[in-house]
């Protein structure tokens, strides 16, 4: 048996503007993945942006129903973190897709070993910028004025942000939106963990990192766009592997 993280799938909504509904190629990918996760899986954890936009149950969950149904149909314990990009996934996406929805950072047991999982964003501490927007979207008041607005509105709002996002992102070096060591170091430390398992950068590695209580080792699960990059973590421990290789 193994237990499967994925990261980053970035779904597109699969609801056009005619209303007619399309299959990406990474939803039909995610789609096969979740058959193999059914075969031999024994959990799936899903760190953070599933989806490229989630405005809030009542609009996401009629914008992804495949994706929906697909994790619906999943025969496992499945848990799910947020990322920043579907930090308002609720209650209702869980109840209708037996979801469960875990803290940010959780410890969880995996095969035999304790090990610590993130979106990974909240460790791009150089990132300033995105850190003060992080902590904006993280407040409660913000969250409800976001929500208490009309479907379009928030669409549009979140259009914007993403745009903005782009063209920051665009401008800003790779280094300073990469994790910070210190930052890693001081979670695991802090985690009392050995092994960290994130997504959000989209550069799939291992690292190893010198903590108190002796080597770490930290694993990234890439994006789904390119290759469909998961981890795959059985009794020989864990791979990074792709599903489209
Ligand atoms: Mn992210």
């Amino acid at each position: 048996m193994a237990t499967y993280f994925i990261a980053d799938l970035h779904l597109q909504p699969e609801i056009g503007a005619a209303g007619a509904t399309s299959a990406s190629a990474e939803l039909v990918r995610f789609q096969q993945f979740i058959e193999r996760c059914q075969v031999d899986g024994d959990a799936l954890y899903i760190l953070g942006d599933l989806f490229e936009v989630w405005i809030g149950d009542d609009a996401g969950i009629d914008h992804y129903p495949t994706a929906i149904s697909c994790l619906k149909q999943l025969e496992l314990p499945l848990f799910l973190l947020h990322g920043n990009r579907d930090f308002l996934i609720g209650e209702a996406f869980c109840a209708a897709t037996g979801c469960q929805l875990l803290a940010q950072p959780t410890m969880i047991r995996c095969q035999g070993s304790d090990l610590l999982i993130a979106h990974g964003d909240q460790l791009c501490t150089d990132d300033i910028e995105y850190q003060q927007m992080r902590g904006l979207f993280q407040q409660p008041q913000w969250r409800a004025e976001f929500l208490a607005q009309p479907i379009e509105l928030r669409a549009q709002q979140a259009a914007n942000l993403r745009d903005q996002s782009r063209t920051e992102s665009s401008q800003k070096a790779q280094q300073i939106m990469d994790v910070n060591d210190r930052a890693v170091v001081e979670l695991l430390e802090q985690q009392q963990a050995l092994t960290l398992i994130h997504g959000h950068t989209h550069r799939p590695a291992q690292h190893q990192h010198e903590t108190k209580s002796g080597e770490a080792t930290r694993w990234v699960v890439g994006s789904w766009q390119q290759h469909g990059d998961y981890v795959r973590w059985d009794e020989n421990g864990p791979a990074l592997l792709q599903a489209c290789r």
